[in-house]
């Protein structure tokens, strides 16, 4: 049971419970799910990734955010290492959405190594999406593409601890 293999299905066996009610906003309404193990997959697959604590956070960076779990959850079924990874990664949601994107900008550049893999892995995954398919109810086409080059260049900056500001008058 404790083999990494194990460890593995564990974790995307608990994410896959967690998200089993949700749905992304894609036309298709795709199984949430597919987006944690897809964010994992860019770790491991285009990243080179081997840290099993790195791809489990990946796994389960949105079950504190959008699901029931609790960091205590996570810590006792997970460790210390993973919870923490998640909680770094994980945003307030009793703040206003612009309140979010303000401390997100200020943390990033000071998160760990592990969190910002999984941040920018995140983002990565979102903005393909975006490019891929209009998101139910929001943008046109012609907006997302626009959409997608300036975050692209957001999230990059501010996880060097650049000014995010520049690309806005692009
Ligand atoms: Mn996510």
């Amino acid at each position: 049971m404790d083999s990494d293999l194990a460890v593995l299905i564990e974790t995307v066996n608990f994410a896959a419970e967690k998200h089993k009610n949700q749905r992304r906003k894609d036309p298709d309404g795709t199984p949430y799910i597919n987006h944690p193990i897809g964010v994992a997959r860019i770790l491991s697959h285009e990243g080179g990734i081997t840290n099993i604590q790195v791809l489990q956070a990946a796994l389960l960076h949105d079950t504190v955010e959008d699901t029931n779990t609790s960091p205590a959850e996570l810590q006792a079924q997970f460790g210390a290492t993973v919870a923490g990874i998640v909680q770094e990664v994980t945003d307030d949601k009793s703040l206003s959405k612009q309140e979010r994107k303000r401390l997100q900008v200020e943390h990033a550049p000071h998160c760990s190594h592990e969190a910002k893999l999984v941040k920018l892995a995140d983002k990565l995954y979102n903005l393909r999406d975006l490019n891929r398919c209009t998101p139910v109810g929001q943008y046109c086409h012609q907006h997302c593409h626009y959409q997608y080059h300036c975050h692209f260049q957001y999230q990059y900056n501010i996880t060097k601890g650049q000014s995010p500001q520049h690309w806005k008058q692009q």
